[in-house]
């Protein structure tokens, strides 16, 4: 059943778009238009499982599992009884909260999460982090069970956004990055606290020169609205109206578009792709990190179009 809740969702769709609605009492349609419960969902690989862990209205919550030690980690635990009640259902022992960055919505939860589960060490970039006890730099590195988990630091959204890139030695399979509010799906973070030129040596230099097959898991679930801007800058890209039809039925069921790639990202993210000429017209200049600072502080304005 798509309407069951009348929560608030991730994914606003015109009605017109969900026809199963239809017959549904006038309440229930109402509330179709804004709200489709948000699943979770388990990417299952060799070496590790993450399982996204929906919270608040379009946050998520990732939960790293180390399948060799079936040891684990939390990003971003700010439903605290969500991660506890994921943890026991996957029978693993949770050690590592790693923090993307200091708002409310990604580490508002660390001091219950740090209460439920004692022992917890808690990573992050940013003294504003609460219940931080690893404070991290760019290229530190630590241990969840046998995966390794690098700290690129990303600052731009805030001064001390951490992204964490996780590897298993030796794997064939891709890797995986956490991106909290520096890089969407199809879009990138506010500069809050920083600069294009920051957020373009974050997304360019930092999260674009890992390996392509990097799996993207971002702190929220914008897709759908970072599309319809992506396809405003680039109304002549395909491969952004395709995505486009893809990620609203993938809302439609509740369901998450993520995790991307970064050689997907590079393909219809208007904010990696601010050296192409297509992007940099629409901005009318031939430089990357004007044209990144013009498509950033023209989205701040964006309206949103229904379809
Ligand atoms: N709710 C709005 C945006 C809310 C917002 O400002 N979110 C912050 C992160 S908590 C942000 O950086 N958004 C990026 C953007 O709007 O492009 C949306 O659905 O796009
Ligand atoms: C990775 O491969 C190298 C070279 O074959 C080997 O020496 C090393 O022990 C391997 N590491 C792990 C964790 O298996
Ligand atoms: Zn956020």
């Amino acid at each position: 059943m798509l309407y069951r809740s009348l929560l608030a969702s991730a994914c606003t769709l015109g009605v017109f778009g969900a026809a199963t609605y239809k017959f549904a009492p006038p309440k229930i349609q109402a509330a179709a238009l804004s709200s489709v419960v948000r699943k979770s969902s388990i990417v299952e690989l060799t070496d590790m499982k993450i399982e996204l862990l929906p919270a608040l209205s379009d946050n998520y919550m990732y939960l790293l599992i180390d399948k060799d030690t079936k040891e684990a980690a939390i990003v971003d635990p700010v439903e605290p009884v969500k991660v506890v009640d994921a943890v026991k259902k996957h029978g693993v022992k949770l050690k590592t909260v790693m923090t993307t960055h200091h708002h409310w919505d990604h580490a508002g939860g660390n001091e219950r999460m740090v209460k439920l589960v004692p022992g917890l060490t808690v990573y992050g970039g940013d003294d504003r982090v609460g219940a931080l006890t690893n404070k991290v730099k760019h290229d530190n590195t630590f241990k969840v069970g046998s995966l390794n988990v690098k700290c690129l630091f990303t600052p731009c959204h805030t001064t001390g956004h951490i992204c964490y890139f996780v590897t298993k030695e030796n794997s064939t399979e891709p890797p995986a990055v956490f991106t909290g509010d520096t890089l969407f799906v199809a879009g990138c973070g506010k500069f809050f606290e920083g600069t294009a030129e920051q957020m373009y040596k974050a997304l360019i230099e930092t999260l674009g020169q890992l390996p392509s097959e990097t799996r993207v898991f971002c702190g929220h679930e914008y897709t759908v609205n970072n599309l319809k801007f992506a396809r405003h800058v680039e109304p002549d890209n395909e491969v952004i109206r395709k995505k486009l039809a893809w990620a609203k039925e993938k809302c439609l069921n509740g369901e998450p578009t993520i995790p991307s790639t970064l050689a997907d990202e590079f393909s219809f993210n208007p904010f990696m792709r601010v050296r192409e000429k297509s992007v940099q017209d629409h901005a009318k200049t031939s430089d990357p990190i004007d044209t990144m600072q013009s498509i950033r502080k023209e989205k701040d304005n964006f309206r949103v179009p229904k379809n």
